[in-house]
């Protein structure tokens, strides 16, 4: 009786050491798998998530300064992530913790940070991501709060629309607990707009300006970065897919009314709630600037589908993109009649 009762006495006391540790392990993070974050360049979305348990997620990202195409008719000096305008998506799930490595290339003329919306705490990161050209900052935070977020630099040096409007945004989804229904397609597209000056010379690169912004009279309207990108590589689909749009708009001034024609959305999760049910059966949605929304519809009968903001004359200023769709035409659904 001794003995078993000094057993049970020594085993608690193993017990405890180990609950001691475990939590100590876990507080500390050290319990946690790492990984690397596999980020994408739009209309690409990382993998869904299917682990489960929270992870310690790294995530690497570059600010770089570069000349692109806005247009078939112009050029543009765009700072952007990771050499592209939006930059990466980054995909994590609720409890995270994510670890962001900013390097500012060396050539950089300016100095870069990141205010990512899904953070909690003061400038959304921003106040620990000053990085100088050629230097390297770093940030670690908790995604307490799932939903698909906005992420931009505010640097305040010149200014910080400027750094919006040049092309410094992307999106970061925080996966809800248990994640996503599954979906065959999953897109990202972002919108914005640029504010420029030129001499109107076919080919040139054009410049930031200041004055057209403050007037929020945009000489283009784009999505992914430039116009008719979306037209050259359309995005696809088969018929009986069910399609999830990532839906970003990086602003920095206009409110987007996101339609797609000859689609309904099944599903759309306002303003990129994902913890909220949501609203079905919708013709066009508000997307407001520096906000989201996550979208999904089945595709049930092939053709091309456009792209647009409903504000229509931003057709005109490069808000197009398109959907083919292909497979075999139910006429059941969809017929012309002599
Ligand atoms: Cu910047």
């Amino acid at each position: 009786m001794s003995i078993r009762f000094s057993r049970s006495v020594r085993n608690a006391g193993l017990f405890s050491a180990a609950v001691v540790a475990l939590s100590l392990l876990a507080s500390t993070g050290f319990a946690m798998e790492t990984i690397k974050a596999q980020v994408t360049t739009a209309p690409n979305v990382p993998p869904p998530i299917t682990r489960t348990q929270p992870a310690h997620v790294i995530v690497d990202l570059e600010a770089t300064e570069f000349n692109g195409r806005l247009s078939d008719d112009a050029n543009y000096r765009f700072w952007g992530f990771n050499g592209t305008v939006p930059g990466p998506m980054i995909r994590v799930m609720v409890g995270d913790t994510v670890e962001i490595h900013l390097k500012n290339r060396k050539d950089s003329k300016e100095s870069h940070n990141i205010d990512f919306h899904a953070v909690t705490g003061p400038g959304g990161g921003a106040a620990m991501l000053n990085t100088e050209p050629g230097e390297e900052t770093k940030l670690k935070f908790k995604a307490l709060n799932a939903g698909l977020y906005f992420y931009h630099c505010a640097t305040s040096s010149p200014s910080i629309p400027e750094h919006i409007a040049n092309g410094m945004y992307g999106a970061i989804l925080v996966e809800p607990a248990g994640g996503l229904p599954k979906a065959e397609k999953e897109f990202y597209v972002v919108q914005s707009e640029f504010y420029t000056k030129g001499t109107g010379k076919k080919g040139e690169t054009l410049e930031f300006s200041m004055e057209n912004g403050l007037m929020e009279h945009p000489s283009h309207v784009v999505f992914n970065g430039s116009a008719g990108s979306l037209v050259k590589n359309p995005l696809t689909a088969k018929v009986g897919d069910t399609v999830r749009m990532f839906y970003i708009n990086a602003g920095p001034n206009l409110v987007a009314s996101w339609h797609v024609i000859g689609e309904i959305f099944d599903r759309v999760y306002p303003e990129g709630s994902l913890v909220t049910p949501p609203l079905q059966n919708l013709q066009t949605t508000v997307v407001p600037a520096g906000g989201s929304s996550m979208a999904e519809f089945k595709v049930e009968y092939p053709g091309t589908y456009i792209n647009v903001d409903h504000s229509i004359f931003r057709i005109a200023k490069g808000a197009v993109g398109l959907l083919k769709v292909e497979g075999t035409a139910d006429k059941s659904i969809y017929e012309g009649l002599k």
